[in-house]
């Protein structure tokens, strides 16, 4: 069902997004403002302000905005939005915007404002720490993992929500982006020429790319569970107490890790970047210390509530064999390793850097701590099957 005059897709003016929310209902109030406030690499993010209440529409472009309309995009991606939020919230109600409305051929979802929270990155660039954060992501990766995976549901709704749940065109991105273009010369990568030798380095490294075709493949095959699929550090909302994972347009059915991988890695990434953030070395070594500790946190959070959730809720008959879990925990790890070490790599110099290092007005600077992402993403990559603990991840951190 559409809401605006005809049942076809045309991208939302401002005026339109009003129209919409007072067709809908959905605040009170004539008057309302409209601000177009999207700064992610896709859609189209509009909050509709009365003088008492706001709300969030966002809608999907049929192109991937940071490169234009020479980039057409499925706008599938919208109700792969909405219902990947609308399934999440029966698991983790408290950690997902409200999903409002929703409308696949508008390409829109309407969800509640999460204006009280900030974006998790540009926090973290300010130095602050959330105490609740690794709590909070370590049961939205093992909830949503645990309640999607064969371990709960009967094999033919497992694979009724595979194929609901498919996404080849955002997949393709993150095969392309994520685990292969970054490894050749290919011309989405981005870098400066100063960098260039490091980039030749992994670019003639035959055994840094096995694995990483190794882990792509994984990427590719592996219908575990329904992940997020763009967990980084822009795709969460933030309070002192509250925790909001956005944007799961990527959502689809993947290996365990990858979600906890990429969350990892642009933890990481923020890690090395407050050499330049921090000028006090104290200040330095606790906020990275804080960072660290939510690596960790997030992973025994995660592996304990998915552990219990197997005792307690599985319907698999072999769920509780001895080392059957252990197993799959001991796969999700090691992936979880490779996955990072991927993203690393991906934010460093493909395309959609971070500002975490972007944004550091020294190029020489932004260049010492470039090279120091890029021989970590590839040390993770490399020798992710002899790191056997949290603990020893992290300290492969802490001495890039
Ligand atoms: C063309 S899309 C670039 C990136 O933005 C999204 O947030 C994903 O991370 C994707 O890889
Ligand atoms: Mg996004």
């Amino acid at each position: 069902m559409t809401v605006l005059t005809e049942n076809t897709y045309k991208p939302l003016t401002n005026e339109d997004a009003a129209a919409l929310v007072r067709k809908l209902k959905l605040i009170d109030g004539h008057d309302l403002a409209v601000s177009e406030i999207g700064d992610g690499n896709l859609n189209l993010v509009f909050r509709v302000q009365s003088s008492t209440e706001s709300i969030i529409v966002k809608q999907a472009l049929p192109y991937a905005k940071v490169v234009g309309e020479s980039w057409p995009l499925t706008l599938d991606r919208a109700r792969i939005e909405s219902e990947a939020l609308i399934l999440a919230a029966k698991y983790v109600p408290d950690l997902v915007p409200k999903v409002l409305y929703s409308d696949s051929t508008l390409a829109v979802t309407i969800m509640e404002d999460l204006s009280d929270h900030s974006i998790l990155r540009k926090s973290l660039i300010e130095g602050t720490a959330f105490s609740k954060l690794a709590a909070h992501i370590g049961q939205f990766t093992a909830r949503t993992a645990f309640y999607t995976s064969d371990f709960y549901l009967h094999p033919f709704e497992k694979k009724k929500l595979v194929q609901h749940f498919s996404n080849p065109e955002l997949c393709k991105i993150t095969e392309d982006l994520v685990f292969t273009d970054p490894f050749f010369d290919h011309d989405t990568n981005e870098f400066s020429s100063a960098l260039k030798p490091d980039v030749e380095k992994i670019w003639n490294d035959e055994l840094l790319k096995k694995e990483a075709a190794t882990l792509k493949y994984q990427f590719l095959t592996q219908a575990e569970v329904l992940l997020h699929g763009d967990l980084h550090t822009g795709s969460i909302f933030v309070t002192e107490k509250s925790t909001k994972v956005i944007d799961p347009e990527f959502a689809f059915y993947g290996p365990i890790g990858f979600d906890l991988g990429q969350f990892f890695a642009n933890i990481a990434l923020n890690y090395l970047s407050q050499h330049h953030h921090s000028s006090e070395p104290f200040n330095r070594k606790e906020t990275q210390e804080t960072l660290l500790t939510v690596i960790q946190e997030t992973w025994t959070v995660f592996q304990n509530e998915f552990t219990r959730l197997v005792h307690e809720e599985s319907k698999e008959v072999f769920a509780r064999t001895p080392g059957v879990l252990q197993n799959v925990l001991e796969k999700t790890f090691i992936d979880s390793v490779g996955f990072a070490g991927c993203e690393i790599i991906r934010r460093t110099i493909g395309l959609a850097h971070v500002a975490d290092l972007d944004s550091i007005p020294c190029e020489d600077v932004q260049l010492f701590l470039k090279k120091k992402a890029l021989h970590l993403g590839t040390s993770l990559i490399k020798s992710r099957k002899s790191i056997s603990s949290i603990e020893q991840f992290t300290s492969i951190i802490r001495g890039a």
